[in-house]
């Protein structure tokens, strides 16, 4: 039998992921969704969004998607808030993760910073309890020849930089074929799994921690340190050439030196400001989501209320219609059986519409 959380709410499931890694486009062929999708370098989703209600194999299913760490157009710290406060708050009211879905291009040449970066942003958010509950979704495989992307797969598979602590403890790695079949697929593979809060959502809701004390806010601290570290050995580089520059009284040089170093002062500046912030972005985020949330509960009850009241008046018009059956009352049977196609279209798919934090 369905546990009561599959019954009263949808099964829910977390994509993360690198920029353009294909995350909301599997979102939306899984779902029959419409997220907004790019083939921009530019991020696309920088926000947190939800996916409509689908099923599959009669199960509810709500899947969130979100920004990656490397967004083009939001600072870190900003992400991690959107994300920790939409996790918390959606486990405060009830709906605890049942996957988690770490998209990777196979397509990539390396596993490069950007992924690195996100994939332990994703570990520590996760922590390890809950790895089995995380699958690893490789993507693009029509970029790739059949060979070179076994090998990659192999490598991502046994490495410890990468994906092979998740497979240890339970979770694993599969293809995405850019189907609606395919992605179906790979979410049947959680639906039994037992929902578990991720470490982040333990360690804020379950412990009352503030974010600064989290596992992934450490990790985040540890990344701009070694920002702000390579960004003031870069500058002091460029003023040692400057000062040749005015040696040699090479001007242009010594102007675009000056350009670069400004433009360098100015995002050093930027990731030192980040690094102090992540209380207050918190906050903010947390008070939009708990608004945004509670508006979202309310649609789905509204949601569940109006589909029992159509599955009841089902009920009533499938009883009449046995009975106008036995009276062989044709014309009436006709009505009624149209009546019942109606009230059937109208309470299925669910309505729940997307909800957009922000
Ligand atoms: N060839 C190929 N293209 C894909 C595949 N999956 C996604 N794409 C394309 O890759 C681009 C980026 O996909 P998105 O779904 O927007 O990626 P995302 O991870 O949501 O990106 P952000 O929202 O920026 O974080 C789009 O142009 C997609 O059409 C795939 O399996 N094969
Ligand atoms: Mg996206």
């Amino acid at each position: 039998m369905a546990s009561e959380q599959s019954i009263e709410k949808p099964i829910l499931v977390a994509v993360m992921g690198p920029t353009g890694s294909g995350k909301s486009s599997f979102i939306n062929l899984a779902s029959d969704g419409n997220l907004p999708v790019s083939d921009e370098l530019v991020s696309c989703t920088s926000e947190i969004v939800l996916s409509n209600v689908f099923e599959i194999d009669g199960r509810r299913i709500v899947i969130i998607d979100t920004p990656g760490f490397d967004d083009t157009s939001k600072p870190d710290s900003e992400i991690l808030s959107m994300i920790a406060s939409y996790l918390n708050e959606s486990y405060k009211a009830g709906m605890t993760l049942s996957g988690l879905l770490f998209m990777h291009r196979i397509s990539d040449t390396r596993m490069g910073g950007i992924s690195r970066r996100n994939f332990r942003m994703f570990r520590k958010l996760c922590g390890d309890e809950t790895l089995k509950n995380v699958l690893v979704v490789t993507t693009m495989w029509d970029s790739v020849t059949l060979q070179l992307g076994n090998a990659r797969e192999t490598q991502l598979k046994s490495d410890d930089r990468f994906f092979k602590p998740v497979l240890d403890q339970g979770g694993a790695m599969v293809r995405h074929d850019n189907t609606r079949e395919g992605a179906q697929a790979i979410l049947r593979r959680i639906l039994n799994n037992h929902p578990a809060p991720v470490r982040l959502q333990r360690e804020m809701v379950d412990e009352g921690k503030k974010i600064t004390e989290t596992g992934a806010a450490d990790e985040l601290k540890r990344e701009m340190a070694e920002l702000v570290e390579r960004y003031t050995k870069e500058i002091a580089q460029i003023k040692k050439e400057m000062e040749e520059a005015l040696k040699d009284r090479d001007e242009a040089s010594h102007r675009e030196l000056e350009e670069v170093k400004n433009q360098l002062e100015n995002e050093l500046k930027r990731h030192e400001q980040d690094r102090n912030m992540l209380s207050d972005v918190y906050a903010a985020e947390k008070k939009k989501t708990e608004e945004t949330m509670a508006r979202y509960m309310e649609e789905m009850k509204q949601e569940r209320i109006s589909r029992e009241e159509a599955n009841k008046k089902i009920d009533t018009l499938q009883q009449a219609l046995l009975k106008s059956r036995d009276e062989a009352h044709e014309k009436e049977c006709l009505l009624l059986k149209q009546q019942i196609a109606q009230l059937a279209s109208n309470s299925r798919p669910p309505t729940i519409r997307i909800c957009c934090i922000q």
